[in-house]
């Protein structure tokens, strides 16, 4: 494997009409989660992809299940628990601009993940761990299994990688806090937002606050200026990456996630740090033109036209 990771996947309902949920008659149903998304874009470009999770026995279970198989992403990890549901999420066109996300997911089959989920044998296997900071926000348990498997990983030398995913309605700000703290510096390679950055930090310039995070303990931060682009900070390299432009935003949600993707597919590809950014630049503006979380996920063909086409 070249990228394992780990999180709750949910099936995400969408009106095909703008305005109130309560008005609405008509949904699309899809297939949601940060750490699937990122497993879905690095098979889409050609990686060995693994996702970890539990869901549960239930036609939505089976829905997400078979989703992501088809996509080739290694669901050999993944349990169902005939106890709990799986989650659902809802994300409602208020305007043409605004829109307001609601999850049904407490108590969900992958809240209750434990750190029996884990094999060692299998994280110890790849050579990237991707885990976010939803996932401690959906239980206690939940969390002691993103640390234990970050252990796994760290014991065994596979790089860690921790997306802050700052999800505010799943726990309380100074908790949340001090956990994605501890978590950032834990990683080896974190790929904060800048307001995720001035939550956990402070607000500053995003030189400093990238500079915090190193400070904290990661080797290489790669920090998400959206619409600018991305600021890295290593031993190796520091400076901007100038974003793509898009013309014309059709859904933003997702697009850290294809960023995510494509950075490291970058980096399993031996491109420089700031060419593997660019990269990464590069899938999240394709996603954000694209209705779903996942539907506009390049493979390497339509990434490569795209950014040719764009820097021409
Ligand atoms: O990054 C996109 C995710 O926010 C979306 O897929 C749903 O995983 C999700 C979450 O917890 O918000």
């Amino acid at each position: 494997m070249d990228v394992i990771t780990l999180g709750e996947t949910m099936v995400l309902f969408t009106p095909k009409s703008s305005g109130l949920m309560r008005y609405a008659g008509d949904f699309s149903t899809k297939v949601a989660g940060a750490e699937s998304n990122v497993a879905i874009g690095l098979a889409r470009l050609g990686h060995q992809a693994g996702w970890i999770s539990r869901l549960g026995k239930d036609e939505f279970g089976e829905k997400i299940q078979s989703f992501i198989r088809g996509e080739g992403v290694d669901v050999s990890q993944v349990t169902f628990d005939d106890s709990a549901s799986t989650g659902l999420y809802f994300k409602e066109k208020l305007t043409a601009n605004e829109l307001r996300l609601k999850y049904y997911r407490s108590d969900s089959a992958a809240s209750r993940m434990s750190d029996d989920d884990l094999d060692e044998t299998y994280i110890s296997n790849a050579r990237f761990l991707h885990v976010t900071g939803i996932t401690p926000a959906l239980s206690e348990h939940c969390f002691e299994t993103v640390l234990k498997a970050m252990e796994y990983a760290r014991r065994n030398g596979v790089t860690v990688v921790f997306d802050p995913n700052l999800r505010r309605k799943l726990w309380t700000d100074s908790y949340a806090r001090q956990v994605l703290r501890k978590l950032s510096g834990m990683a080896d390679i974190v790929l904060p937002g800048i307001d995720e950055a001035e939550f956990i930090f402070g607000q500053s310039d995003h030189e400093s606050l990238a500079q915090a995070f190193y400070d904290n303990g990661a080797k290489t931060v790669i920090m998400k200026l959206g619409k600018k682009g991305a600021y890295v900070h290593s031993d190796r390299s520091t400076g901007f990456v100038g974003g793509f432009p898009v013309e014309q935003v059709v859904d933003p949600v997702g697009a850290g996630d294809g960023f995510a993707a494509g950075c490291l597919s970058g980096i399993i590809d031996g491109l420089e740090l700031k060419e593997a950014v660019r990269r990464g630049n590069a899938v999240g503006a394709m996603v954000t033109m694209v209705d779903g979380d996942v539907e506009g996920l390049p493979g390497k063909a339509r990434l490569t036209d795209f950014i040719n086409k764009t820097h021409r």
